[in-house]
């Protein structure tokens, strides 16, 4: 099985890059955020508290999004693997991931880390802002929250996974295609070298 972690900062393209990487891997994409704005519009109880966190930019509780991952992973028995897009997003989260994939044998591949410089990020998130409507991407404070509880309670999972030797950096600037184009090269390398 091939569990990929896509990881970076708020509109480092996560999202976009994981409709590629489902394509190309035959692949079951688990977004926390699509999961959560999903509870949202179905007004669920579960989404009426998640919405209090993301509008201002704070992260859900971990229990909440834990809780997500594990029912979604038991709907999908056998498949080729997951695309973790968004999560884990805190140390907590990382090691409630490894618990669950411990159980079923199949550990995470790797943490494909995209990295983009934070004028770019804003421009990236005011843009689809624009575009969708989607509140938390429409007010600049909001995102530079965003960016500022990534730094604090999502970056140090850098560390937890260059300790088990799964940290990948990929560089996020430039076109979709040429990002899509590094991040397949990094993982048929590692494939290829197993
Ligand atoms: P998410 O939905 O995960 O949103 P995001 O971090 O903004 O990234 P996303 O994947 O959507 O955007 P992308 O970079 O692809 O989280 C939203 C909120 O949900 C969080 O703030 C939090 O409150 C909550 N949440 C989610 N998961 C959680 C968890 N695990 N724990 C706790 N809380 C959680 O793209 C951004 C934009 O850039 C797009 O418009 C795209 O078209 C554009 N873009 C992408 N690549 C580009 C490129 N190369 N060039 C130009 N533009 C590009």
């Amino acid at each position: 099985m091939l569990n990929l972690v896509l990881f970076g900062p708020p509109g480092a393209g996560k999202g976009t890059q994981a409709e590629f990487l489902i394509e190309s891997f035959g692949l079951i994409h688990l977004s926390t955020g699509d999961l959560l704005r999903g509870e949202i519009a179905a007004g669920t109880k579960l989404g009426l508290e998640a919405k209090g966190f993301m509008d201002k930019g704070e992260l859900v509780p971990d229990g909440v999004v834990i809780g997500m991952i594990k029912s979604k992973l038991e709907a999908n028995p056998g498949t080729e693997g997951f695309i973790f897009d968004g999560f884990p997003r805190t140390v907590d989260q990382a090691i409630a991931l490894d618990k669950l994939l411990d159980e079923n044998g199949t550990p995470v591949f790797g943490m494909m880390s995209l990295e983009v410089g934070k004028q770019e990020l804003i421009n990236r998130l005011l843009n689809r802002g624009k575009i969708s409507g989607r509140a938390d991407d429409q007010d600049q404070n909001i995102i530079e929250n965003r960016i500022n509880v990534y730094n604090e309670k999502t970056l140090p999972l850098i560390n937890y996974y260059k300790s088990q030797g799964k940290h990948f950096g990929i560089d996020g600037m430039g076109t979709i295609d040429e990002i899509k184009l590094r991040l397949k090269e990094v993982i048929e390398q590692k494939l290829n070298s197993q």
